[in-house]
This record gives C-alpha cells, sequence and structure tokens, in this order.
C-alpha cells in the first residue's frame, strides 16, 4: 500500500507513521506536513533514512503540491490541523484556513484523482459537551470552541462529498490522547514538563472537567482499524474510557514525579470551557477495535518519556512557545495571585 499521510510530523501522526512502518513491512509512507510550530521532525528522527518513507513539505491547501501526491496514494490519512483549543480563542483564521479550507482542498484533490480512501482523523469535541451518558456518531454537533466548529466544518463537507459524488471518506473522532511527543501547550506534557522545572501548573476553573483519555498507540490502531474496514461515508468514535477530572491527572502528574501539590496555580477558566467528553465506541470495536493501554500504566510511562527525553521538549519551550505562554497564562497567573 502507498500511504499519504498529511499532518505526519505532528504528535498523532507522527506516531501513527512509525505504527505503520512497524507494522507493514511493504507499505511506502510519504508524510506530507507544513511544519507549523506543530510539526517537528525530530518526531521521526529515528525512521527518517527508512526506504519506504518519504518527507514532503507543505500545506494541505496547497492543490498544486497535494494533489499529485494524492494522485499516486492508495490511500490518505490526514492529520493536519490547527489542534489547540486556547490558540483558536486568540486566533481563529489559521483554523479555519486550515481545519475547513485544507480539508475542502483534500477532498477537492481526492475526487479530481479518483483516489482510493480518504480517513479524516477528527475530534470528539464537534458534540460539544455531555453531562451524562455518552456521544454516539449520529448525535447532533454543537461545538464550542472556534478549534472545534472548524472540525466540523471540515467533516460535513466531508460527508458532502461521500454523499454528493461518492468519494470514499471515513471519519474518526478521536478522545483526548496522551503520549510521547506531544507539544508541550496540551494539558498533560505542559504539566509533566513545567513540574519538572518547578513551575506552577494553570490548572483551570475549578479543575473538575472531565476528559477520557486515550494512548497514542490505541488512537494509532483505531485509525489503522477504519482505514482498513471501515465503511465509507461513516463516522466511528474512539474513546479510551478512561474518564478522568483534570484535578486528578495534575494529582497522577505531581505525584509520579513526586512534586508538591503547592505547584498546582488556579488560573480563570477557558471561554466555552466544555465540562465533559464521553463517546460511545460501539461501532469501532464491532470494526474489531480495542484499546490496550491501561491508563496508569500509560500515563507512567509517558512521565517516564518526558523525564528521559528532555532534548526534544526543552528546545521547543522557547521563542513563539514563550510569546504564547506569556498572552495564554500571564493574566490569569496574576487575576489569581496568592489564591
Ligand atoms: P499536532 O498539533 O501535534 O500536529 C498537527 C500537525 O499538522 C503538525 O505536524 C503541523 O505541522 C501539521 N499542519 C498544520 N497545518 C497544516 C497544513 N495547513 N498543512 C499541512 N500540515 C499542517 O496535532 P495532533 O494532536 O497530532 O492531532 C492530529 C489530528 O488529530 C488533528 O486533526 C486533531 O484535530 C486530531 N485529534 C487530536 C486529539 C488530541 O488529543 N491531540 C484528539 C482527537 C483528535
Ligand atoms: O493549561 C491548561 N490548563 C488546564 O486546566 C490547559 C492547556 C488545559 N487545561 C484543561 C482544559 C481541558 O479541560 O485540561 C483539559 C485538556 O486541555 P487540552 O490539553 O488543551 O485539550 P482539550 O482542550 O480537551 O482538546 C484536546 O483534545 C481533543 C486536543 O487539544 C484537541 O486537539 C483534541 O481534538
Amino acid at each position: 500500500m502507498r500511504l499519504l499521510v498529511t499532518g505526519g510530523a505532528g504528535f498523532i501522526g507522527s506516531n501513527f507513521v512509525r505504527y505503520m512502518l512497524g507494522k507493514y513491512p511493504d507499505i511506502e509512507i510519504v508524510n506530507y506536513d507544513k511544519l507549523t510550530y506543530a510539526g517537528n521532525l525530530d518526531n521521526l528522527r529515528d525512521i527518517e533514512s527508512n526506504p519506504q518513507y518519504r518527507f514532503v513539505q507543505g500545506d494541505i491547501a496547497d492543490a498544486a503540491v497535494i494533489g499529485p501526491l494524492i494522485a499516486k496514494a492508495d490511500a490518505v490519512v490526514n492529520f493536519a490541523a490547527e489542534t489547540h483549543v486556547d490558540r483558536s480563542i486568540h486566533d481563529p483564521g489559521g483554523f479555519i484556513q486550515t481545519d475547513v479550507v485544507g480539508i475542502y482542498t483534500i477532498l477537492e484533490s481526492a475526487r479530481e484523482h479518483k483516489a482510493g480512501k480518504v480517513v479524516l482523523v477528527s475530534t470528539d469535541e464537534v458534540y460539544g459537551s455531555i453531562e451524562d451518558g455518552s456521544f454516539r456518531e449520529q448525535d447532533r454537533l454543537d461545538p464550542s470552541s472556534p478549534y472545534s466548529a472548524s472540525k466540523a466544518g471540515g467533516e460535513l463537507l466531508a460527508l458532502a462529498y461521500y454523499k454528493t459524488f461518492g468519494l470514499p471518506v471515513c471519519i474518526t473522532r478521536g478522545s483526548n490522547t496522551y503520549g510521547p511527543y506531544q507539544y508541550p501547550e496540551k494539558v498533560i506534557p505542559l504539566f509533566i514538563t513545567n513540574a519538572l522545572d518547578n513551575l506552577p501548573l494553570p490548572l483551570y476553573g475549578d479543575g473538575l472537567n472531565v476528559r477520557d483519555w486515550l494512548f497514542v498507540l490505541d488512537h494509532c490502531s483505531a485509525i489503522e482499524a477504519v482505514l482498513h474496514r471501515g465503511n465509507p461515508g461513516e463516522i466511528y468514535n474512539i474513546g479510551g474510557g478512561n474518564e478522568r477530572t483534570n484535578i486528578e491527572i495534575t494529582h497522577a502528574i505531581l505525584d509520579m514525579l513526586e512534586k508538591p501539590r503547592s505547584l498546582i496555580r488556579p488560573v480563570q477558566d477557558r471561554p466555552a470551557h466544555d465540562r465533559r467528553y464521553s463517546v460511545d465506541c460501539e461501532k469501532l470495536v464491532k470494526l474489531g477495535w480495542a484499546p490496550a493501554q491501561p491508563f496508569e500504566e500509560g500515563l507512567r510511562l509517558t512521565v517516564k518519556w518526558y523525564v528521559e527525553n528532555q532534548w526534544w521538549w526543552r528546545k521547543l519551550k522557547s521563542g513563539e512557545y514563550l510569546d504564547y505562554y506569556k498572552k495564554q497564562y500571564a493574566r490569569g497567573f496574576e487575576s489569581t495571585k496568592g489564591r
């Protein structure tokens, strides 16, 4: 199989590229990535000279470059996106450009070149928040942030391309993912790396928001199942079955690092902060998928990875990252001083 992976230099995409190369001796993978602040070729250093792997730098919204790559591929898996909710609140434009216009460009090129299967990696955030129970794939979309609204926009276009043109597209809606190579703006790597440096852990609101944590390799195996066995035009939820409040996650990280709870700094809440995410994965389980990683063990090995791979994340916490960090957290730290 010749697979085009878009956004493969990010967190989940790079884990997916490594996972697929390790599992399929005959696969050929082209990784097409713009290398935004979140894209990092260090994520794939160990496989960069693998003859079955090739990297091409470019934007998914650039039809002239991505078109010929899609034409040569048997299937496309898209990870490329602007992905951080807080950044989408500061600056929504880039999210609409990549998560909607970029997806449109992939779909249009796939239609023109009569592509094989297209898998769009989306998110459980498109449903919005749920107090009790779990969302199923047919439930109504109610996104809360510019990030999740852009992802929902890309999804709806994809479903329209399936209905109108018969484009064989599948959509996955994964829950919060954690593991090695995650950019240290997301809560788990942010809190691990801050704690290692004895910096405050900025916990939003009352810390009781719930996320369902999915280990990155379980997310990869779910996407693999949908790539091979997903029905065109269908949506598949992916959840880890590990619902935890943010304060529970924070305590677990501090305990694993033997750091004091006094590092926790309650800061003002994220606007429109979804209280709880939960998805029903029965449809994916019927495709033969099940998550394999117990959460506490997965968190422990993630913490260990960040302790042992400081070469990877220390250089990321500089330049643009520090500008963003100041913009995002300075006011919050200021307003909660002494709490
Ligand atoms: P990430 O931010 O770590 O990586 C995104 C990658 O996309 C980067 O390599 C970046 O350079 C690339 N990219 C961004 N804009 C691009 C463009 N216009 N053209 C080409 N490449 C571009 O993201 P991630 O956490 O690995 O998420 C991957 C996908 O999974 C996203 O679509 C995201 O919405 C989805 N998702 C993520 C999570 C999560 O918890 N991280 C959960 C569910 C779904
Ligand atoms: O500094 C922080 N403090 C804090 O309390 C940050 C960055 C987050 N949080 C809270 C907000 C959320 O309740 O932690 C929880 C997780 O936050 P993020 O890591 O920003 O993830 P989330 O907003 O839930 O979105 C993630 O999961 C779904 C990914 O970023 C998305 O790309 C994915 O689609």
